[in-house]
C-alpha cells in the first residue's frame, strides 16, 4: 500500500512524504520538497557585502544562520579576520538561536508526537503537581496552575476551539503517555510560547530585532560597543544578556530537559526505530573563528561512517557534491554529474504531475531539493550528528551528558541511532549551550573592560582592495544541522552563490547512485499501525526539525491542490 502526506504539518515549509506500506511496516520512503526558491539567483551579480541581507531571508525560523554563513563566505574569499569581539558576538547571536529553536521544535513542532492534548482533561491535577515536582524545582509545578491550565483547555474544547491543538491523531493508540504527563506537556508547551519571546530578546540587544538580527557586516559586526554610551553595548545590556541567559538556563534545566526525558521514558521503543543512513557530518563550528584551527570548536568537525562510533573522519568541504538526478533541475554536464557548490548551477526544470495527482513519479525527478553528498556518501546532519562526533571524540562535557541521558532511559549507545537518539540529542546539545554562553558573554565583558572595543575590520571595504577573481566558503552549525554558503566573487560582483543547507541534506531525494537521503532511509522499518492516521511517520520525520524553506531556498507562485492524506 502507497501513503502520501502532504503537507506534513508542524514544519517549516512544503514537504511531502511518500510511503509504501506492508504488514503496518513502512518498506520504503521518498521525501519530496514541493516548493521552488530562487534566492541563489537573486544573489547573482550583486555586490557580496550586500548578499547576506538577502541570504538571512532564506528562512524565517533559523534567520541569523544564514547571514552569519554568507559574511564568512565572503570573508573567507576575501582573507578577512574578523576581531574577537565581532565573533564573540556572532557567537552568542547563534547560540542563543540554537537553544531557542531547539525548545520551540520540542514543545511546538514534535511534543504532540508524543504528547494527546485531549488526555490532558483527564489528569489530575495534583498529581500532575506532584509528578512535576518529583522531575524539578521549577516553581510554577503548582495543583492550582495545573487547576488552571486545564480549566482553559476544557474551556477551548467545550467552545469547539481546540485553536493550535485541532488538528492531532488524537486517541491513537501509539500515544503512551499518562493524562498526568499529558497535562504537564500540553502546560508546557503554553509556557514554551513565552518564554521563547522573552528569551529571543538577546537577539533584539545584539542584533537590533529578531527574526534577522540586523547587525552583521563583512568583516565583523556593526553593534556598537561603548560602555559610557546609553544606545550601545555597555553594562547595563551585559547584565540585561546575563538575566537573559539565566532564564534560558532555568528553563532548559528545570522544564526542557526534565520533560524530554520524562517523556522519552514512555517511548523507549522508539530508540530501535528510525536510525536510518548511520552515516553523519558535521563540519564543526563555535568557539573560534571558523577558518582558524577546527580542533578548538565547541561543535567539532567529524565524520562517522556506516555507525561506526570508533573513530571519526575529518571533513573537507572540496568533498561536498550537490547531484540532481531526482531533483527538478537540470546540469549542464548531465543528470548524474555531481557538482562542488563553486561550480554549482541552478537551473530549475519542473517534470513532476500537475496536480491534481496521487504520486509523484519517484523513478524520475521528484523533488526540489537537491541530493548534497559527501564523497559519494549519503550523511545525516544536525544535533545527533554534533552529539555522536562529540562524544567519539571524547568531548568531556558531551560524554558525560550523554552517558547521564543514556543511563537514565537504562539503554545502550546504539539507542542513539534512533528517533529518540535525534530527540534526545537536541537536548543534550540545548543544554551544554545554554551553559556556554555565560563564558562567551564575560568574554566579551573581558574585552570591553580592557577597553578593547574593535567590532570591525574595515581594511577589506573597499571592492578596489579585492582580488579580480576569488572563491569562498562560510560554514555554520545552524540548529538543523551544517550548512555552508559558498561564493564565487569575480570584478566585484557575485559571479554565483550557493547555498547547502542542513535540511538539503536531509530531506534531499535519492541520488545517481540510487542511494536515499536521511529522512527517507530513516523512515524505512517505521510501524504504521493504521494508514489514515500515520502519527508514526510524524514522529520520525519530526524528529529531524525540517525545514523545507531552508533546504530549497524559493515559491511557488501557483496554489496547489494538497490532500492531507491519499491512501491507494
Ligand atoms: Ni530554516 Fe535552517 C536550520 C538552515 S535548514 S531552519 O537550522 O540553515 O535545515
Ligand atoms: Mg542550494
Amino acid at each position: 500500500m502507497k501513503i502520501a502526506i502532504d503537507p506534513v504539518t508542524r514544519i517549516e515549509g512544503h514537504l511531502r512524504i511518500e510511503i509504501e506500506v506492508q504488514n503496518g511496516v513502512v518498506t520504503d520512503a521518498w521525501s519530496s520538497g514541493t516548493m521552488f526558491r530562487g534566492i541563489e539567483l537573486i544573489l547573482k551579480d550583486r555586490d557580496p557585502r550586500d548578499a547576506w541581507v538577502f541570504a538571512q531571508r532564506i528562512c524565517g525560523v533559523c534567520t541569523t544562520v544564514h547571514a552569519l554563513s554568507s559574511v564568512r563566505a565572503v570573508e573567507n574569499a576575501l582573507g578577512i579576520t574578523i576581531p574577537d569581539n565581532a565573533r564573540l558576538i556572532r557567537d552568542l547571536i547563534a547560540g542563543a538561536q540554537l537553544v531557542q529553536d531547539h525548545v520551540v521544535h520540542f514543545y511546538h513542532l514534535h511534543a504532540l508526537d508524543w504528547v494527546d492534548v485531549t488526555l490532558a482533561l483527564k489528569a489530575d491535577p495534583g498529581a500532575t503537581a506532584t509528578l512535576a515536582q518529583s522531575l524539578s524545582v521549577w516553581p510554577k509545578s503548582t495543583r492550582s496552575y495545573f487547576k488552571g491550565v486545564q480549566d482553559r483547555l476544557k474551556a477551548f474544547v467545550n467552545a469547539g476551539q481546540l485553536g493550535i491543538f485541532a488538528n492531532g491523531y488524537w486517541g491513537h493508540p501509539a500515544y503512551k503517555l499518562p493524562p498526568e504527563a499529558n497535562l504537564l506537556g500540553v502546560a508546557h508547551y503554553l509556557e514554551a510560547l513565552d518564554w521563547q519571546r522573552d528569551f529571543i530578546r538577546i537577539h533584539a540587544i545584539l542584533g537590533g530585532k529578531n527574526p534577522h538580527p540586523q547587525s552583521y557586516l563583512v568583516g565583523g559586526m556593526a553593534t556598537a560597543i561603548n560602555p559610557d554610551d546609553m544606545s550601545k553595548i555597555n553594562a547595563d545590556r551585559i547584565s540585561l544578556l546575563q538575566q537573559l541567559i539565566q532564564r534560558g538556563d532555568d528553563f532548559v534545566n528545570q522544564v526542557y530537559i526534565p520533560d524530554l526525558l520524562a517523556i522519552a521514558s514512555f517511548y523507549k521503543d522508539w530508540a530501535a526505530i528510525g536510525g536510518g543512513l548511520g552515516s553523519y557530518m558535521a563540519y564543526g563550528d563555535y568557539g573560534n573563528d571558523v577558518r582558524e584551527q577546527a580542533e578548538t570548536y565547541f561543535f567539532p568537525n567529524g565524520l562517522i561512517l556506516a555507525k561506526d562510533l570508533s573513530t571519526t573522519l575529518p571533513v573537507d568541504h572540496h568533498q561536498v557534491a550537490e547531484y540532481i538526478t531526482h531533483s527538478w533541475y537540470s546540469y549542464a554536464e548531465g543528470n548524474d554529474t555531481g557538482l562542488h557548490p563553486w561550480k554549482g548551477e541552478t537551473a530549475p526544470n519542473f517534470t513532476g504531475p500537475q496536480p491534481p495527482y496521487d504520486f509523484l513519479n519517484t523513478d524520475g525527478k521528484y523533488s526540489w531539493l537537491k541530493s548534497p553528498r559527501y564523497d559519494t556518501h549519503a550523511v545525516e546532519v544536525g544535533p545527533l550528528a554534533r552529539t555522536l562526533i562529540a562524544y567519539v571524540q571524547g568531548k568531556p562535557d558531551v560524554k558525560a551528558a550523554v552517558d547521564g541521558v543514556l543511563a537514565q532511559l537504562g539503554v545502550g549507545p546504539a539507542a542513539l541511532f534512533s528517533t529518540l537518539g535525534r530527540t534526545a540529542a537536541r537536548g543534550i546539545e540545548s543544554k551544554l549551550m545554554i551553559a556556554q554562553l555565560p563564558t562567551w558573554l564575560s568574554q566579551l565583558e573581558d574585552n570591553i573592560g580592557r577597553g578593547d572595543y574593535r567590532i570591525h575590520e574595515g581594511s577589506h571595504w573597499d571592492p578596489a582592495t579585492w582580488p579580480k577573481e576569488a572563491f569562498g566558503w562560510g560554514h555554520h552549525e545552524a540548529p538543523r544541522g551544517s550548512l555552508a554558503h559558498w561564493v564565487h566573487i569575480k570584478d566585484g560582483r557575485i559571479a554565483n552563490y550557493q547555498a547547502v543547507v542542513p535540511s538539503t541534506w536531509n530531506a534531499g531525494p535519492r541520488d545517481a547512485r540510487g542511494q536515499r537521503g536521511a529522512y527517507e532511509s530513516a523512515l524505512i522499518g517505521t510501524p504504521v499501525v493504521d494508514p489514515e492516521k500515520p502519527v508514526e511517520i510524524l514522529r520520525t520525520v519530526h524528529s529531524f526539525d525540517p525545514c523545507l524553506a531552508c533546504a530549497v531556498h524559493v515559491v511557488d507562485p501557483k496554489g496547489r491542490e494538497y490532500a492531507n492524506i491519499r491512501v491507494v
